[in-house]
């Protein structure tokens, strides 16, 4: 009866609308549930529909409860399973780089020896080249070794290879450190129109300007691949570089041969033109040109016929300068006529940046 009155008033609150309030106490059919629809039609009233907050929340169904949770888990684990496939991925892009780096260098190692004959030589060669590369993560000469142990500072090391040591700049900053520098112009403190002696032996300050020697940079290289990065400066002190994927000299028997990888970087491919070419200076005219290149030029190079580099040429205090090509020069940067202001070279492991 209590109950029937409060239904009344309630349909009476409704009818008037004036408040929100909530039908779903009253039974769709019911009379006063059909006058508020009547209400409503007829634009008599507006009405909010809220539902109850307890209705709010669905009644648990255990079934869909684990089949939600089962969808959870599996989602879970397919993210997991996305994530580890990814990481596979990239382990297994970067092991093919690896290898593909191996492959070339062997592919070209085999076919220089080829030229010079004997398959017992290639074997050998094979052989000595990959002994190195396996060791090759667990010791980095020069430099690249150092920085390893924790030396982290540039300036004046001294390297210990085998019986041999001598002193070396390193550069543990430029483009992630490890790198032994084997030369450097500045300044035009150093002469660089030298013979095959001083080329060999090396001459100049590490600190200042420099050539490490042809001996020790073969000495250098022959541990283990190495990559060359040339930094160059201009006059206006703007700066490009050019990177090289391998860097090697052959002995002194075979006249210091220069063997180069692939470049990267945006000063111009100014070396590759000297890639397979022998090193020649003043007094060892071993180019391929008529002329005596080192003589022109004035300096000691791998020269062809003659070069599209010539990092020890003159020191032209001012760039710009008359005689053509003698200057320190990277063509495919700033042409024949104009020495940089600075320039460097250094190498380390090939590897170094995976490691
Ligand atoms: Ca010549």
């Amino acid at each position: 009866m209590v109950r029937n009155h409060l239904f009344a008033l309630l349909l009476l609150f409704l009818a008037r609308c004036r408040s929100q309030s909530t039908l779903n106490d009253v039974p769709r059919g019911h009379y006063g549930f059909n006058m508020f629809e009547r209400a409503v039609r007829e634009g008599r009233c507006t009405y909010t529909f809220i539902v109850p907050e307890d209705d709010r929340m669905c009644p648990s169904d255990p079934a869909i409860d684990m089949r939600i949770n089962y969808l959870e888990l599996a989602r879970e684990q397919q993210q997991k399973k996305s994530n580890e496939n990814s990481r596979r991925i990239e382990k297994m892009e970067k092991m093919a780089e690896e290898q593909g780096k191996l492959l070339m260098e062997l592919q070209w190692r085999v076919g220089n020896t080829s030229a010079s004959g004997g398959i017992a030589r290639q074997a050998d060669e094979v052989s000595r080249i990959t002994e190195d590369r396996s060791s090759a993560t667990s010791r980095f000469v020069g430099c690249a070794g150092m920085y390893r142990q924790g030396v982290t500072v540039n300036g004046r090391y001294t390297v210990q290879l085998g019986t041999t040591s001598f002193p070396v700049y390193c550069d543990m900053v430029d483009s992630g450190g490890g790198w032994t520098v084997i030369h450097r112009r500045l300044n035009g403190s150093v002469d660089f129109f030298r013979n095959w002696g001083d080329y060999r032996r090396g001459f100049g300050n590490v600190r200042g300007e420099f050539w490490l020697g042809n001996e020790k940079i073969r000495l250098l290289t022959s541990q283990q691949p190495h990559e060359l990065q040339v930094t160059l400066t201009d006059w206006d002190d703007r700066r490009a570089h050019a990177q090289y994927a391998y860097f090697h000299m052959e002995p002194e028997s075979d006249k210091y041969i220069l063997r180069l990888g692939w470049y990267s970087g945006n000063a111009g491919d100014a070396l590759s033109y000297h890639n397979g070419r022998p090193f020649s200076t003043t007094d060892r005219d071993n180019d391929s040109d008529p002329s005596a290149c080192a003589d022109r030029f004035r300096g000691g190079w791998w020269y062809g016929s003659c070069h599209h580099s010539n990092l020890n040429g003159l020191y032209h205090p001012r760039g710009k300068h008359v005689g053509r090509g003698d200057g320190i020069e990277w063509i495919q940067w700033k042409g024949m006529f104009y020495s940089v202001k600075s320039a460097e070279m250094k190498i380390r492991p090939a590897n170094f940046a995976h490691c």
